[in-house]
């Protein structure tokens, strides 16, 4: 695999939402990750492979080398950092926000103190969180979850959350409001460093081809 094209991607929504970019690009998957246990797909290029990864892990394995290439949400990419990483193409796809929470009854108010105490926000986003306070001078009490959010105010573990927030459904679900916007979420084209200068003509070429199918809007295969 030394010389091939290591893309990353993650199952669910970047996967399908990236297949028509991919296809714009003349690159067609030989497995469905969603019905196919294998983590490493073949594609119609001997020389060009897709791991399947948690959507958290992506730029990590960009990160150290073990892909070239990659997809992830703005909102991991905030978390992560982006160290060793080259972000150079919005994707503009898996779109959503990233947003402060609370139950319906909250009274919404920013200065919110709840009886004397800081309010306590439950998130998997803690770095963007942490900052997103900070930046409004607010001191809060942050919570790490992995996930299931919702339910962190309606059992008391916390007084709001921040989670990525797209229709709105799931928190109206579990009798829960957007309360603030923190930043508008989208997927990018993430790049090693290293392999940019390495694999050059390879990945410059991938690079450019995904741009043009951003530029085309997608679908449309050759
Ligand atoms: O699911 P898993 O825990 O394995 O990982 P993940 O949630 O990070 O992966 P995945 O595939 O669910 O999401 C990948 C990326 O899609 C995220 O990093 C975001 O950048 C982006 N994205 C876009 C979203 C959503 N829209 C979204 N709606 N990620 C998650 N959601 C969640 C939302 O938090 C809510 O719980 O989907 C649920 C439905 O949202 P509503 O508002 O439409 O009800
Ligand atoms: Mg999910």
């Amino acid at each position: 695999m030394n010389k091939a094209l290591i893309i990353a991607l993650s199952k669910g929504r970047i996967f399908k939402e990236t297949l028509p970019l991919l296809a714009h690009a003349g690159i067609y998957p030989q497995d469905d990750p969603n019905s196919s246990r294998k983590l490493i797909l073949d594609t119609n290029h001997v020389d060009i492979k897709l791991l399947i990864l948690r959507a958290s892990d992506v730029p990590t394995y960009v990160q150290y080398g073990a892909a070239d290439a990659g997809v992830a949400g703005k909102d991991i990419l905030l978390e992560h950092g982006g160290a060793g990483l080259y972000e150079p193409v919005d994707l503009r796809i898996a779109r959503c926000k990233l947003m402060v929470a609370g139950r319906v009854d909250d009274d919404s108010s920013p200065e919110n103190i709840v009886s004397g105490r800081r309010l306590r926000i439950a998130t998997k986003y803690v770095n963007s969180t942490r900052r997103y306070y900070a930046e409004k001078g607010q001191q809060v009490e942050l919570i790490k979850l992995y996930g299931s959010m919702e339910l962190a105010p309606l059992v008391g573990l916390a007084d709001r959350i921040v989670d990525v927030v797209d229709t709105g459904n799931t928190l109206k679900a579990n009798g829960l409001k957007p309360l603030e916007h923190i930043v508008d979420i989208s997927s990018r084209l993430v790049v090693n460093k290293a392999a940019m200068k390495m694999k050059h003509r390879k990945v410059k070429a991938f690079v450019a081809d995904i741009m043009q199918a951003v530029v085309d809007g997608g679908s449309k295969p050759r």
